[in-house]
Order: C-alpha cells, then sequence, then structure tokens
C-alpha cells in the first residue's frame, strides 16, 4: 500500500496553503482514520493495538518552529489518553485506556474520537485529525439474573396420584422485579405437576448469555425435576415426601449458569409452602374403655373421659369431634362432642328421669351387666376421617380383674379362647392382647412343662366380675375335654369366689383339694393374677 497517497490529498493540506505561512505546511497522519478492537472493562494502560494497515505516526515536513505540533484527543469523554502530547516532525503516537468506566459492551459497542495535531507557536492554525473508531470485544461480565428474587409456590401436600395440573403464570416480559408465579389452581401434588417456572436473563452476547438451568440445591431436591432449558419445575415422582405434617414449607435454591450451563452462576430461592390435607384420621389413644358407674348410677367414678388424636397440621382437618355410633340405648348416655366426657343423662327428659330414678330406687332391676357402646372420633376435613372405640359401662359393684393365661395354640383361636375363659372364669372377659408364650413369664411347671411353648399363647385379659359371676365347672369340664392338649393337662379348675381375690388355679394332682391359698400347688399354675386392677371399691 502507498502510504503517503492519502494524507496528501486530504482537505488540511488544502487549509494550509491558504492560512500558513508560505513555505509552511500542517502536520499530517499516515491514515486518515485508525480502527482498533478492545475487550470490555479493560484496564487503565491498557494499548490500543493498531495493526495492518495502520501507520501510528504523525509528520509535519517542515523544519524548525513550523515543525513542532501538539498530539490531542478530542470527544473522548478522558477515556483514552494519548502520548507523547508534542512531536517534532515526526512522532509515533500510542493510545491507552485511562479510565474504562465507558468501555462497557452492554452499553455500546463502539467508541468514537479524534486525534488532533496542531503546530504550535506562529503557525497554530495548521491542524489535521484523524478518526479513531474502537471496536469493544464482549466479555462474560454479567451473571445471569432471575427475573424475581425469589419465587414462592403454595401447593396441597402429599396425595394420591392426581389429575389437575398446575399452571403458573409466566412472566410476560423479561422486565427484573416482576411477579411471575401465580398458582391458578390447587391440584394435588403429585408427578409431573408444574411447580414453578424459573426465568434468567443474562445481559451477554452469545454464548456468555446463553442461560441454562443447572440445578436445584436442597433436601428433597430430587422431588423435583427441572428443565435446563424452561426452567419449568415439576414433580418428579409420586413419593415426593412434601407431607405437610413434616414441615409446613420447603426451601430450595435454584442454579443457572451462562454458556449454556458451564459459565457463570446464579441462584435464586424457591420456597413450596404445602397446605394441608386432610389425610390423617384421628386415632383414639385406646381400643376400649371401662367407666364405673357410681352406685347412685348418675355418675361415673372417675371422669369418663376418651381422647383422640388427629395427627394432620392444621385446622380443620385436626379438630375432632365425638359422638356414639351404637349401643346407647334409651339414650341413657350423653358424650360431649368436643370433650369427650361420658355422663349420665339426668335432665334431659322427664322420662328418663324417672327411668333412672326408677333404676336407683329398685336395685333389683339395674341390669347389673356392663353396657357396650361404639363411640366415634371424626375430623372436621374435608371428606371426613374417623374411627371407632369400644366404650364400657360398668355397673357399681363390678371388679375387674387383668390376668394372663397360658392357653394352647399359636395362636390360639379368639372366639374359643374367649368362651375357654369365660367358662373358666364366671365373669366376662375381655381380651386384650394374644403374643407367643415365651416361657420365662412363670415358673416352669414341671419337668416336662417346658417342652411345648412354642406351641403355647399368652393371653391378656380383663374379667368383669359382678354379682352374678358364678363357674359351672361341669361346663368347664365339658369344654376343656374338647380341646385335648389341654385335657391332657388339666383336669379341674376351681373358682375360689370366697377368698375375694379371684385367684384361679387348674390343679392336675389333688382333684379333691381346691386350693385358694397364695402358695397354692405349683403343679399346674396356669394363671398370673395380681395384675394392674381396675377395681371398682363399692362403697
Ligand atoms: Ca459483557
Ligand atoms: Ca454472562
Ligand atoms: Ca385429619
Ligand atoms: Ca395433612
Amino acid at each position: 500500500m502507498d502510504l503517503h497517497e492519502p494524507p496528501a490529498m486530504s482537505a488540511t493540506v488544502q487549509v494550509a496553503l491558504l492560512l500558513g505561512d508560505l513555505g509552511n505546511s500542517p502536520p499530517y497522519f499516515e491514515n486518515d482514520n485508525y480502527g482498533s478492537r478492545i475487550d470490555e472493562n479493560s484496564p487503565q494502560g491498557t494499548v490500543l493495538v493498531f495493526g495492518d494497515p495502520y501507520i501510528t505516526e504523525i509528520k509535519d515536513d517542515d523544519m524548525g518552529k513550523n515543525g513542532i505540533f501538539s498530539i490531542t484527543l478530542e470527544n473522548n469523554n478522558g477515556t483514552f489518553e494519548i502520548s507523547p502530547t508534542v512531536g517534532e516532525r515526526r512522532a509515533s503516537f500510542v493510545i491507552r485506556v485511562r479510565d474504562n468506566a465507558l468501555l462497557d459492551y452492554e452499553m455500546r459497542q463502539t467508541i468514537y474520537f479524534t486525534i488532533v495535531a496542531t503546530e504550535v507557536g506562529p503557525g497554530g492554525s495548521l491542524k489535521s485529525s484523524a478518526r479513531v473508531t474502537v471496536y469493544l470485544n464482549d466479555v462474560n461480565d454479567h451473571l445471569p439474573v432471575f427475573l424475581q428474587p425469589r419465587y414462592e409456590v403454595t401447593l396441597p401436600e402429599n396425595m394420591t396420584a392426581g389429575v389437575t395440573v398446575a399452571q403458573v403464570l409466566h412472566c410476560p416480559q423479561l422486565t427484573a422485579g416482576v411477579t411471575v408465579a401465580q398458582v391458578l389452581n390447587c391440584p394435588q401434588l403429585t408427578a409431573g405437576v408444574t411447580v414453578a417456572q424459573v426465568r434468567a436473563q443474562d445481559l451477554d452476547t452469545g454464548l456468555f448469555g446463553k442461560v441454562h438451568y443447572t440445578r436445584i440445591l436442597g433436601h428433597l431436591n430430587t422431588s423435583l425435576r427441572l428443565d435446563s432449558i424452561t426452567g419449568l419445575i415439576t414433580v418428579s415422582t409420586n413419593s415426593h415426601m412434601f407431607d405437610r405434617e413434616t414441615a409446613p414449607e420447603f426451601r430450595f435454591n435454584v442454579e443457572a449458569r451462562d454458556m449454556e450451563g458451564s459459565g457463570n452462576r446464579a441462584t435464586v430461592p424457591l420456597i413450596i409452602k404445602l397446605i394441608d390435607v386432610n389425610d390423617e384420621t384421628p386415632y383414639f389413644e385406646k381400643d376400649q374403655y371401662d367407666f364405673f358407674l357410681t352406685p347412685s348410677l348418675r355418675n361415673f367414678t372417675t371422669p369418663a373421659i376418651i381422647t383422640a388424636m388427629d395427627m394432620d397440621a392444621e385446622s380443620p382437618n385436626n379438630e375432632v369431634r365425638y359422638e356414639i355410633i351404637s349401643g346407647n340405648y334409651e339414650n341413657n348416655y350423653y358424650l360431649h362432642e368436643i370433650k369427650g366426657e361420658l355422663t349420665v343423662r339426668t335432665s334431659h327428659s322427664r322420662g328418663k328421669m324417672t327411668r333412672i330414678k326408677r333404676l336407683i330406687d329398685d336395685q333389683e332391676d339395674v341390669d347389673r351387666s356392663s353396657i357396650t357402646m361404639t363411640a366415634r372420633a371424626y375430623d372436621l376435613g374435608v371428606p371426613h376421617r374417623w374411627s371407632t372405640t369400644t366404650i364400657h359401662v360398668l355397673p357399681p359393684d363390678a371388679n375387674t380383674r387383668t390376668m394372663m393365661f397360658i392357653v394352647n395354640g399359636s395362636p390360639p383361636d379368639r372366639t374359643q379362647t374367649l368362651a375357654m375363659l369365660e367358662t373358666l372364669t364366671g365373669g366376662q372377659v375381655r381380651i386384650k392382647d394374644i403374643r407367643p408364650y415365651e416361657g420365662h413369664e412363670i415358673q416352669p411347671i414341671s419337668a416336662s412343662g417346658r417342652e411345648d411353648n412354642e406351641d403355647r399363647s399368652m393371653v391378656v385379659a380383663t374379667i368383669l366380675y359382678d354379682g352374678t359371676t358364678m363357674v359351672d365347672v361341669r361346663q368347664l369340664q365339658k369344654q376343656l375335654q374338647a380341646n385335648v392338649k389341654m385335657s391332657e393337662r388339666v383336669d379341674k379348675v376351681v373358682r375360689c369366689v370366697s377368698s375375694g381375690e379371684p385367684r384361679l388355679v387348674l390343679d392336675s394332682d389333688d382333684p379333691g383339694h381346691p386350693d385358694c391359698s397364695d402358695n397354692s400347688s405349683p403343679a399346674s399354675l396356669l394363671f398370673m393374677p395380681e395384675l394392674p386392677t381396675l377395681r371398682h371399691t363399692q362403697t
């Protein structure tokens, strides 16, 4: 390329001819414009590189004072500086970054300024200039920015696999601070349900600004699925463990990175708040309750309260109500709906009052056996969930005793066992527990008494005794003989009524001498009395 031709043809040469002294020509540039490329944010002191075809020289062909010129930058806003600032006849210049505040690719991609060479001294009006264009290179200097400072969604807790899908409103336009996540309807939280959609933008261009959603951080994050392109977050599995009874909310961080997931990273909080679903059933503390009437038949000896718990997290799903659903003949008893307290009706109707009075006045007519009712505890959730318990109302002169029986069979037939024990004890029997007999809960009966433990069971039962308790020994013998194994070991059962401490002994050695004492013959002791006693003391 011919380096001299373009400047020689420039207008500045002509101006110099008009205004300058004869024989004095203005300084001139080797190129009439210059171009360079520099990274955005380049630090102070970074040199602008002018490669081919640019020659960074200013020349003045005059001699002496007429060949001296100053070099300045115009329209530069302080971004660059040039050196040297004075030249004589010929100067190579260098331009460096002075202040990089404006070197922001996201603000502008090019910067223009002008280099001016002005003759000093008498020829001060002789000048020439060259335009410089600086192109900025984009640098990955921006992180992805989520459109919301946090994403918060409210969804119902775990339930059965559902069909409804939540729809989350998308950000209408990509501006910071716009609230986007709004759940339109309330689905059950099952696999595939959309939880939220996160969005992030990145101001950088090209790959530097290409955002992918890379992962979800936090406990139970495997229950969520994140679409790397759309930022859509869905429930990944039906066994997601989002249980309102565990926690009211679950917190995560969603990560996004530019360069398609390998560059700058940013995170945003995602909070899933759970709405309680009525998925817990009220359950009673006890399968059965025994309450004793006072002799007046108006009250119970202790407050007769049944209690059920509902483990749901919120009202009304965990609010429990009580009602009697069967056995309350003649409506004699009232169960408080909220407190669960059972009382004897005394003032609800004249007829009942009269009837109760008559019962009290005429003790002979009183049904002395226990009354059994079924009560229900239900919650106020939708739909209701409920469970039941049994209430035994026991007459004033009732005695109950919890006893353990070792019986044949593992497990034994429950109905047969109940019938056998009722015959055996003469009382009303309620079986509370049946478990394998381990052999150590009672002393071995004899040398041969241990070998068939694996065929026996321990039955824990409550026996109700009242004034009608009676043992029919013949009936008992029949029943026992029906059981071959039992009959091999048992010849006779004795019911000791008179001692006041019901103690049941099976005695195979001495059938003629029923033994009611504490040190009864150990030969065939099959029962363990003296357990915690529910006993009404009649006064
Ligand atoms: Ca950038
Ligand atoms: Ca970026
Ligand atoms: Ca419930
Ligand atoms: Ca619940």
